[in-house]
């Protein structure tokens, strides 16, 4: 069997005393575990003139390490990663900054991890890249030489060809694409539109979902990111009775909660989601004292200028929302900054009667599958899903969706699913579970590692390109 290589941008090595990451950290984990893999990426250290990956075993995986110069790590993960592609995948063109030092850092630090993953290759491994950081990263290591199968999934959605094309780069990327062997995306939306780019861009031809590029193969389809639906729900019955857990309930003195949990990302629609509140408690009075929004937000990516607005205004929103409704015995909203623990978390799921995933654009959106798989059978909450996150192509059917632009209507959805029957929670919530249970984090894993197998053997067969 082939050696299984993993490359992300960040890698998380578990130590004794670490809480164990939830959701597809682990299921990567336990997959390479059993395929004495690699994982490798940013040790999240910097070095002025970063020395080789360090690797270190565990058990029967091995992690490798790189550190990154400091200047370098800016110009490729604020700069350009997160200052140009983010905004760009997310639909957010004037956000979108454009620096064409930026780009030459990202290629840079591509071709650095490129350098060192290939000293620790063997000419069978199977290596599997993620997401929007690293998409030169197979085409460096073609240029190295790496003859073996490359795999490349996205995380965020791809967007339309029209969108991707403001990118000055564009064109470069798209061929950084076609160096790969298998293309994983999250939607069948986002599976159309990067083959639509990649035929009408970039000049390859489609045979199917297999693209062909000066004789190179490239298989694409869809696989959607899932959790443990199974073991989530576990974790979300069992920290029921934990103190933190209990206390939040209490806490609520029988009042109905809502719930949302993101990163704290302009992607994610909070600033909408907080007015959609304020519109319900200024129009749907019953509500007025007998609902809590509880928004937990860690911060990320605080060293963005537009992350650091976001935040400020939040903390105006929440201010403006208390200052409108609270009364002495009532907040009407808790907004929360720090992360919580992911069994605490599981059970605040559990806990809320709405779960709140109103992103403007995601690619998937683990929340919401997490929201579903932690509900109590016999009396499940409501998710209210945004059209525009990747999941809801599967839980569209349960689900109250909305619009997040459309501010009245998330309102009357939050109504709605406020003061919904149990009988209608139910049925919802069970044609929200069926897809969960049939796809989970583990079949994710499975297809994507399969597919790549099979294209290793077909690549085997035919003769490379010129
Ligand atoms: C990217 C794509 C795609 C959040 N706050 C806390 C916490 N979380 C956990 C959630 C969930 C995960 O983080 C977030 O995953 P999402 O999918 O919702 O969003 P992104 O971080 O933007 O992820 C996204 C994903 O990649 C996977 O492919 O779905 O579209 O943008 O698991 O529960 N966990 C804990 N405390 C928190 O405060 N423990």
């Amino acid at each position: 069997m082939a050696r299984l290589v993993i490359v992300s941008n960040r890698v998380s090595v578990p130590t004794g005393r670490r809480v164990e990451a939830g959701g597809l950290t682990v299921v990567l984990r336990d997959g390479l575990r059993k395929a004495d893999g690699l994982w490798f990426g940013w040790s999240g250290e910097f070095a002025e003139k970063p020395g080789p990956a360090k690797v270190t075993s565990r058990g029967r995986m091995s992690y490798a390490l790189l550190d990154l110069n400091q200047s370098d790590y800016k110009g490729f993960y604020y700069g350009f990663a997160n200052g140009s592609l983010w905004p760009l995948f997310h639909y957010r063109l004037g956000l979108v900054d454009w620096k064409a030092e930026s780009y030459r850092t990202y290629r840079k630090v591509n071709a650095q991890f490129a350098a060192e993953l290939f000293r620790l290759l063997k000419p069978d491994d199977h290596v599997w890249v993620h997401d929007y950081q690293l998409i030169p990263l197979g085409e460096e290591l073609r240029k190295l030489g790496f003859k073996g199968a490359i795999g490349f999934y996205l995380h965020v959605p791809f967007p339309s060809g029209d969108i991707v094309e403001v990118l000055p780069a564009h064109a470069e990327l798209g061929q950084a694409l076609l160096a790969y062997d298998l293309i994983g995306l999250q939607t069948d939306r986002s599976h159309h539109d990067l083959l639509d780019f990649l035929e009408r861009w970039c000049g390859a031809e489609r045979d199917g979902d297999t693209l062909i590029h000066q004789g190179h193969r490239i298989a694409t389809g869809v696989y959607r990111a899932a959790i443990d639906t199974v073991g989530f729900a576990k974790e979300a019955a069992a920290s029921y009775q934990t103190p933190e857990v209990r206390n939040l309930e209490e806490s609520l003195g029988g009042r109905t909660l809502m719930l949302g949990v993101e990163r704290l990302d302009y992607t994610k629609g909070l600033p909408l989601r907080f007015a959609a509140y304020e519109h319900l408690l200024a129009h749907y009075e019953e509500w007025l004292h007998n609902v809590v929004m509880l928004q937990i937000a860690p911060v990320s990516r605080g060293e963005l200028a537009q992350y650091r607005a976001l935040r400020s205004d939040l903390e105006r929103a929440t201010g403006r929302i208390a200052g409108r409704f609270a009364s002495p015995d009532w907040n009407p909203i808790r907004y929360v900054n720090q992360p919580v623990p992911r069994k605490v978390l599981a059970g605040f799921l559990r806990v809320a009667q709405v779960g709140l995933v109103t992103p403007l654009r995601d690619g998937m959106n683990l929340v919401a599958k997490e929201y579903v798989a932690a509900q109590d059978p016999d009396d499940p909450g409501v998710l209210v899903l945004s059209r525009f996150a990747g999941a809801v192509e599967e839980l569209g059917e349960g689900a109250l969706l909305v619009n997040p632009l459309d501010i009245e209507h998330t309102a009357l959805a939050m109504r709605n699913a406020l003061a919904m029957s149990k009988d209608e929670r139910i049925d919802r919530w069970r044609r929200c579970l069926e897809p969960l249970q049939a796809w989970t984090a583990r079949t994710w894993y499975d297809a994507f590692v399969h597919k790549l197998d099979e294209v290793a053997k077909a690549k085997g067969e035919l003769p490379t390109a010129a």
